[in-house]
């Protein structure tokens, strides 16, 4: 593959590291992004001259994602961009739900996304290529029980990469969604503040996906040739039908 470059935000951990490793292992130029600049320098330190810069801002924070953005869309043509980071945050009815977790959703899963690509997306504009991909999930397709705001920033992102994938139609930039179902990561571990029995329970007794699982599937999607878009897939560990059906017998395939 010719010297690409990607962005990916949410390095740091889980899916967006698997996918900076496996980018930096085929042959791509890597600028990482999160707030957690030890795990940064960490990860520059383990993928060398791969890493083109780390840097260090909270997607919510529109001024610093300007910030930090701004002198790198200047400097790099940015081939690929990986709208990776979010979390969940609490998993509660929707009358006992805590308004700051849905100010965290919203405004990392939904706004720090927008923020993030409004940024990246007009130099691709200007050179009439580029290829965005974006972490959905299946709680974008599915809403679950108690999942109400978690599932609604995940629908709007499925909802932002349709209009992205119309919107830059004309200028040729490739606009693909990726939607997990259940991945074993620090996710769990956000979503309930710490709690790692809660989390782990999550995962105990399933034969969960796991972060280069979804790292494969960047890698296809952003390999392929340039006639051809992959537009949207989920991917579900075989354990999962769905996002409320799941077999937890604890079968391993
Ligand atoms: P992790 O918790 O392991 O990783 C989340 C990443 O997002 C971290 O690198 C974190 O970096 C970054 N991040 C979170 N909030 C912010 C913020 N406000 N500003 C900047 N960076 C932020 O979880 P996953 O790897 O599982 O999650 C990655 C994506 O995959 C998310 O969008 C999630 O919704 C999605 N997803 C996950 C599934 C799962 O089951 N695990 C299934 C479907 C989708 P830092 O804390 O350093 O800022
Ligand atoms: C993460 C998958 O089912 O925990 O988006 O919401 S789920």
């Amino acid at each position: 593959m010719p010297n690409k470059t990607a962005l990916i935000t949410g390095a740091t951990s889980g899916i967006g590291r698997a996918i900076a490793r496996l980018f930096a292992q085929n042959g791509m130029d890597l600028l990482i992004c999160g707030r957690r600049e030890e795990r940064l320098q960490a990860l520059q330190q383990e993928l060398g001259a791969r890493v083109k810069q780390y840097l260090v801002f909270d997607v919510r924070q529109r001024q610093a994602v300007e910030a930090a953005l701004q002198p790198v869309v200047d400097r790099y043509q940015i081939d690929i961009l990986v709208n990776n980071a979010g979390n969940a945050h609490g998993l509660a009815p929707i009358h006992q739900g805590d308004p700051d977790d849905w100010d965290a959703m919203i405004d990392g899963n939904v706004k720090g996304l927008l923020y993030v690509s409004r940024m990246v997306i007009p130099q691709m504009v200007e050179r009439q290529s580029g290829h965005i991909i974006n972490i959905g999930s299946i709680a974008g397709k599915e809403v679950y029980p108690n999942g109400n705001v978690y599932c609604a920033s995940k629908h709007a992102v499925d909802a932002i990469n349709s209009g992205m994938r119309l919107d830059l139609n004309p200028y040729g930039i490739k606009v693909s969604q990726i939607s997990p179902g259940l991945v074993e990561t620090e996710f769990s571990k956000v979503r309930f503040k710490g709690d790692e029995a809660r989390a782990a329970s999550v995962y105990a007794d399933l034969d969960a996906l796991q972060a280069e699982d979804i790292a494969e599937l960047a890698l296809f999607m952003a390999t392929r040739p340039p006639h051809v878009n992959i537009s949207d897939v989920i991917i579900l560990p075989t354990a999962q039908a769905s996002s409320t059906v799941v077999d937890r017998s604890g079968k391993k395939y």
